[in-house]
């Protein structure tokens, strides 16, 4: 397996409901690696661009005015198999549906306001970290405890 990068964001519901620590443990304590994170109210063309592909979707303009409603954090994680994990992490898309113990499934009841966002493919992670970040603010770094998570 590659090295791989993804980008999670967590939307305004989940910043303004105090789950930014919560969702930020699971990550962590997975054992990947934060190489980038920032707090920001995105704007409406920043927007447009990340959920491009639901233009056309009749819940398209409403997700544009939810995500552009108040701050959301913004990340990128990296590690083997990262992209593919985290949406397991994350859970399904409709929260009543979630597994319990993913994000979703434990935190959220409305697909309108399912707290968090992650890549789905390594096509979508290039574009969406691209869109949010520029390359100076991906950190490279090696955790001081590597060798306890990952094989040489
Ligand atoms: P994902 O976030 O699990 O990848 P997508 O199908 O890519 O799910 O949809 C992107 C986001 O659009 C969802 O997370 C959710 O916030 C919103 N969304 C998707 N379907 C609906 C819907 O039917 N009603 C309202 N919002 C929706
Ligand atoms: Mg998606």
């Amino acid at each position: 397996m590659t090295l791989e990068r993804t980008f999670i964001a967590i939307k305004p519901d989940g910043v303004q409901r105090g789950l930014i620590g919560e969702i930020l443990s699971r990550f962590e304590s997975k054992g990947f690696k934060l190489v980038a994170l920032k707090q920001l109210v995105p704007t409406r063309e920043l927007a447009e661009q990340h959920y491009g592909v639901h233009r056309e979707r009749p819940f398209f303009k409403g997700l544009v005015n939810f995500i552009t409603s108040g701050p959301v954090v913004a990340m990128v994680w990296e590690g083997e198999g990262v992209i593919n994990s985290s949406r397991k992490l994350i859970g399904g898309t409709k929260p009543l549906e979630a597994e319990p113990g993913t994000i979703r499934g434990d935190l959220a009841i409305n697909i309108g306001r399912n707290v968090i966002h992650g890549s789905d493919s390594p096509e979508t992670a290039v574009y969406e970290i691209g869109l949010w970040f520029q390359k100076s603010e991906l950190n490279e770094w090696k955790p001081a405890d590597q060798t306890w998570r990952v094989e040489d």
